[in-house]
């Protein structure tokens, strides 16, 4: 498929990687439109994905590192128990991932395929030019005959970019529980659109974060070094710098809380004392009262049941459902109903 924006794909010497982009002014005009809206309601609230500039996308790959933060590690731990088994069952040959960041746990997958014999091409769509652009050439040099089709993107906006199967089963991934990052309709909305990419023969590979000790998942989120308080405040930074605003970053506090009505975690940033912030770009005056909250993410636990609730609302059939020892964590795979 053609990029949006009319730019060729451009191709390295080797023709292993073709990189294309849809990525271009349309990028700030999206967190322009998100402050505006989010700031302006009566409870405010900015969407998630503007934390991971390169300093958030640091204090993300952090994050991962900590103790408390058993997410990432549990995933990977799954998957590398089950990628060749994945691998059997689906026969994939390509993996196209949703929000591949440093393709760490696309290995263990290309891995299992090129293990297998049936690796052709590795698809990852991400909004970071430089990861993706490094793990691409990195990937062609480990993996012999890997095909690399770069989507740089948000995968809200940009599934259109995915090109068409290449003739091999394809393996739809979307990890790390990402997909909890949104409320439950735009969840099922955003799995349906997914659902698209999946032929007859191809699976989706869905990592989602459980439900479990609401104290296991707060401390998850509020790690005893502060690291996800300096990600959670990232955002003002981003604000600030995108958007000439002057938020008075040091004034407003990490709080993060799992909401047991919801299943989920939300991080919000109080403001310690009331202040009024100027959006100059957006041309937006904020007040924020003393103690007032700002919603800057959810991140949805889940059951086994919500997963194939969602997956059923979504044209989607669970397959196989693996987790780890502790129930913390799960991959699912499943098809198109
Ligand atoms: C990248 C969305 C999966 O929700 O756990 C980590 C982001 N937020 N710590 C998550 C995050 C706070 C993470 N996801």
């Amino acid at each position: 498929m053609d990029a949006a924006d009319g730019r060729e794909p451009l191709m390295d010497a080797a023709d292993a990687i073709t990189i294309d982009s849809f990525l271009d002014e349309a990028a700030e005009r999206v967190l322009a439109d998100d402050v505006l809206d989010g700031l302006t309601r009566p409870f405010k609230e900015l969407p998630p994905k503007h934390f991971y500039d390169s300093r958030g996308s640091e204090l993300f790959e952090r994050i991962c590192e900590l103790p408390e933060y058993y997410p990432t590690r549990t995933e990977l731990e799954i998957l590398t128990e089950r990628a060749d088994e994945i691998v059997a069952e689906t026969g994939a040959g390509e993996l196209v991932e949703l929000g591949s960041g440093a393709a760490e746990k696309a290995r263990v997958l290309l891995s299992a395929m090129d293990r297998a014999g049936t690796l052709t091409r590795y698809v990852p769509l991400d909004v970071s030019e430089s990861a993706l652009e490094e793990s691409a050439r990195a990937l062609v040099d480990e993996y012999e005959g890997l095909e690399v089709y770069g989507v740089i993107g948000d995968f809200e906006r940009h599934l259109d970019g995915v090109p068409d199967g290449d003739g091999h089963a394809r393996l739809v991934a979307l990890l790390g529980g990402t997909i909890g990052n949104f409320p439950p309709g735009t969840r099922r909305r955003l799995l349906r659109r997914i659902g698209g990419l999946l032929g007859d023969e191809d699976r989706l590979l869905l990592g989602t974060d459980l439900v479990k000790d609401p104290a296991v998942i707060e401390a998850a989120y509020d790690d005893a070094e502060g690291v996800t308080a300096e990600f959670n405040r990232n955002v003002l930074h981003v604000i600030n710098r995108e958007l000439n605003a002057n938020f008075p970053i040091e004034q407003f506090e990490h709080v993060a809380f799992f909401d047991p009505d919801h299943e989920w975690i939300e991080m919000r940033l109080r403001a310690s004392e009331a202040c009024t912030v100027e959006i100059e770009q957006v041309g937006l005056t904020v007040e924020f009262g003393e103690g007032e909250e700002l919603r800057t993410e959810i991140s949805a636990k889940f059951t086994r049941q919500r997963v194939e609730a969602d997956f059923a609302a979504a044209g989607l059939a669970l397959e196989r459902w693996f987790t780890d020892d502790d129930g913390l964590f799960a991959l699912s795979l499943a098809r198109r109903q």
